[in-house]
């Protein structure tokens, strides 16, 4: 690439603004998400799931960030105050929240994903950006967003939809397409009932990850012509992508070129968007190398860090001293009882005699003595009475709490409350 051109590329991601879709209502992770949004759930030990795109953006060179919420969005927009305002203003770095607010509509909070993005027009102009990349704030992954502006400025696309392989059974709860060997989308569907196949892969489809990158002036013109339209749901991945596609202006990026390898070897991408898939991907941490590394120092994951003292162990000379074993165990957590294979988020206490497997224990969770989990997800702040059983016997634990097909038992205080 010639220097002029390699220049160019380089400021891209200054020429950006990226906005985070956070404010969707999201209810497949059940009571996890009865107050807060799911971009605010607990993820990894130490963050929330809206971390990683938001570090994505920095990693990226992205550092001007518009976070649109809507509902349930209290403990995001806190959050957001308390973790992710070092950003300078005087560089013309900042992450600013774009609640629903009825500014230009007030009839109308935010109708889907585009008019969300829609009635935030005149303060996304403000910042005069040529790009605009748009982003669900509810998905786990690293991907180098610079990457993908590269590709879009050099195809001359209007837009550019990051794209995906699923299996074709899991290709239902997305946008799926059809594209030419250029890359450019020659068909869309949005969460098709029979979802179309690669061709000579009858198994797999291409999904939309919900992540795109627009030309401004486009992104607006369009979104103007949509907001006028009695028949649109005013929503990106049933309107106004399929409409770009109709328009032959929307170009793919596969997600292989800009996710981001760690120790893991592969790009990781996941849409936690299940209570089972929620509690697999926190497992999933405590392999010895697991599939997302989060100790990368070359593309950190940032965080509201509150001032903890260290996690402590606690044995007293005991045979069955407290300790923790192929597990995550973050600051201000006190240990007395057995923990395997489990993630514990701040300020967890285990007593003594008790014994966690498999389990992810949000912020504050304290297990009594003689508390026994086994593959269980256990919201903020609930305490376990001594000797509580669960994970033994799954009628008694679908009684109590809410058990998954697939055996997990999410347990939250309102759950206890009724014990
Ligand atoms: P979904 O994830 O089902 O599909 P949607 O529910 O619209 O799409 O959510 C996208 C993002 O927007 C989420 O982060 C959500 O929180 C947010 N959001 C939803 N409504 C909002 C509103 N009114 N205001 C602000 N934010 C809002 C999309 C695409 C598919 C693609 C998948 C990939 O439509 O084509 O395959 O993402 O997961
Ligand atoms: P935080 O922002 O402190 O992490 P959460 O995301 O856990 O808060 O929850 C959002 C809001 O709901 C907060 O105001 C919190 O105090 C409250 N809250 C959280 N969990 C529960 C619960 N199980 N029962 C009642 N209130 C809760």
């Amino acid at each position: 690439m010639a220097a002029n051109d390699l220049a160019q590329t380089l400021e891209l991601p200054k020429r950006t603004v990226a906005l985070v879709l956070a404010g969707g209502r999201g209810t497949r992770l059940k009571q996890l998400t009865d107050r807060r949004a799911k971009p605010a759930v607990y993820f990894g030990g130490k963050f929330r799931i809206i971390d990683f795109a938001l570090s994505n953006c920095l990693n990226s060179g992205i550092r001007r960030i518009g976070v649109i919420t809507q509902y349930k969005s209290h403990s995001l927009l806190r959050h957001l105050q308390r973790g992710w305002a070092f950003l300078k203003a005087e560089m013309n770095e900042f992450v600013d929240l774009l609640p629903a607010q009825q500014r230009i509509d007030e009839e109308n909070w935010y109708r889907g994903t585009s008019d969300a993005v829609y009635q935030n027009e005149d303060i996304i102009s403000s910042y005069r950006p040529d790009y605009v990349v748009v982003l669900a704030g509810d998905h786990v992954y690293k991907m180098n967003y610079a990457v993908m502006l590269a590709d879009h400025a050099a195809s001359g696309a209007e837009v550019t939809v990051g794209c995906i392989e699923v299996p074709r059974a899991d290709a239902s709860a997305f946008g799926v397409m059809a594209v030419d060997k250029d890359w450019l989308v020659t068909d869309f569907v949005e969460k098709p009932a029979d979802p179309p196949t690669l061709p000579g892969q009858p198994q797999t489809s291409l999904a939309s990850m919900g992540i795109y990158i627009f030309n401004r002036e486009y992104l607006f013109r369009e979104l103007a012509r949509d907001v006028q339209s009695e028949n649109s749901s005013h929503d990106f991945g049933r309107d106004i992508i399929p409409n770009a596609v109709r328009q032959g202006v929307a170009r793919a990026h596969p997600f292989s070129r800009s996710g981001v390898v760690g120790s893991g070897g592969e790009p990781y991408w996941r849409d936690v968007g299940t209570i089972d898939a929620y509690w697999d991907a926190n497992i999933d941490l405590t392999a010895a190398q697991p599939a997302l590394d989060m100790y990368d120092q070359r593309w950190p994951i940032l965080t509201f860090q509150p001032q903890l003292p260290p996690a402590k162990f606690i044995g007293m000379g005991r045979s069955d001293c407290g300790n923790a074993t192929d597990s995550l165990v973050s600051g201000g957590c006190i240990v007395a009882g057995r923990v395997t294979r489990s993630v514990l988020f701040s300020s967890v206490h285990v007593d003594a005699g008790a014994q966690a497997e498999r389990a992810v224990l949000l912020p504050y969770v304290r297990l009594g003595r003689g508390v026994r989990l086994n593959r269980v997800v256990v919201d903020r702040g609930c305490e376990l009475p001594d000797g509580l059983v669960i994970g033994d016997d799954p009628l008694e634990d679908a009684r109590r709490f809410e058990r998954t097909d697939q055996g997990i038992t999410l347990v939250t205080r309102e759950m206890l409350a009724r014990l």
